[in-house]
């Protein structure tokens, strides 16, 4: 027995969760739990190449993803965001971040070399120990991060409308026998599209400013939010207020992507960061190539892989599809 199953026993809670109710580590699950696992774990692997395979089938170019580096994603100002702690360590002399997203890294390389490209990225995100309770949360997820050369907002909303849609359908051709174990078989039913398409600014009259959640459990298909306020590289139009990016939101569990038309001009991106008081030194190079002109339109997305699965699966919590559970405030040593 380890030192964690003697803190289970003992009936101790993290952020008022039993510790027992959390997903535990792998080798503390028992043979019906281990069983339950491998399902979601098909359910994964079925995803990453449905996805990928799409993908590569639509002439995306795959990269490695980066875990170091002097740029990440500010995520603010972002309303979703909630960083407890941001991870800075220096490396041969400079100050590098984890990855918090490759967004700046997808915008520099869908300008200069790859028209199409994603990338499977980890990223760190160190929330608030209280988002253990959300189930959707960790501090460590995968991001199916893509971007396209020239796209409007329309052209990916589109693509992944079609990856969401076939990716139900071939999961229930594909692992009857595992939605059936999941009791997701009945109920996972391949969603009609185009995807409805909400403005913020009129959810926002309709339900306050809470509008997220209230949204959650009136829909029963993932439908889409557009128009929202948050960091620099979202293309903003200025004059009419209008933000042209877009999160999808599923069904109980939240948004599982983010994503937007991007801005290129240096002039508007050195702007909302003096505007949004984000340190435009840790952009020296995104600016550098802004202002060379060399920094292009673009619009894509990131998936939160284990958020979809987590749908897809029908999970108790967002640690039961990592085989490795990252849940805010819980370290375990694997
Ligand atoms: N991946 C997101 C995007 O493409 C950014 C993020 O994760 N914050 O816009």
């Amino acid at each position: 027995m380890g030192p964690k199953t003697a803190i289970v026993q003992a009936g101790l809670t993290i952020n008022g969760r039993r510790l027992n109710e959390i997903p535990k580590p792998l080798p503390q699950l028992s043979e019906s739990e281990i069983e339950r696992k491998l399902c979601i774990s098909r359910v994964m692997t079925h995803t990453l190449g449905y996805l990928t395979g799409r993908l590569l089938d639509n002439k995306f170019e795959w990269l490695l993803p980066v875990m170091f580096s002097r740029s990440t994603d500010p995520l603010w100002p972002d309303p979703g965001a909630s960083i407890e702690k941001r991870i800075e360590v220096e490396i041969y002399g400079k100050t590098v971040r984890t990855t918090l997203s490759m967004i700046i890294h997808k915008m520099v390389a869908c300008s200069l070399a790859f028209e199409k490209l994603f990338i499977l990225s980890p990223n760190a995100r160190i929330e608030r120990r209280d988002r253990a309770d959300s189930g959707i949360h960790a501090y460590e997820f995968t991001q199916l991060d893509f971007e396209m050369r020239g796209a409007s907002s329309k052209t990916v909303r589109s693509l992944v409308e079609g990856l969401i849609s076939g990716l139900i359908k071939s999961l229930r051709d594909a692992l009857r026998h595992e939605l059936i174990h999941l009791g997701r078989f009945g109920s996972l039913i391949v969603p009609e599209t185009p995807f409805r398409v909400y403005d913020r600014k009129e959810l926002e009259t309709r339900f306050g400013e809470n509008y997220e959640s209230k949204l959650l459990v009136k829909i029963h298909e993932p439908v889409w939010i557009t128009n929202i306020p948050r960091e620099f590289y979202d293309f903003e139009d200025l004059d009419r207020d209008i933000w042209d990016n877009y999160d999808l939101l599923l069904p109980q569990y939240g948004e599982v992507l983010s994503g937007a038309r991007r801005e290129w001009e240096y002039n508007k991106i050195f702007g909302k960061m003096k505007r949004d008081e984000v340190a435009a030194e840790n952009y020296e190079e995104l600016l550098k190539l802004a202002g060379e002109r060399r920094l292009k339109p673009s619009a894509g997305a990131g998936i939160g892989v284990e958020r979809l699965v987590s749908w897809l699966a029908g999970a108790k919590h967002i640690g039961e599809v990592q085989t490795f559970p990252r849940i805010p405030g819980a370290v375990y040593d694997l």
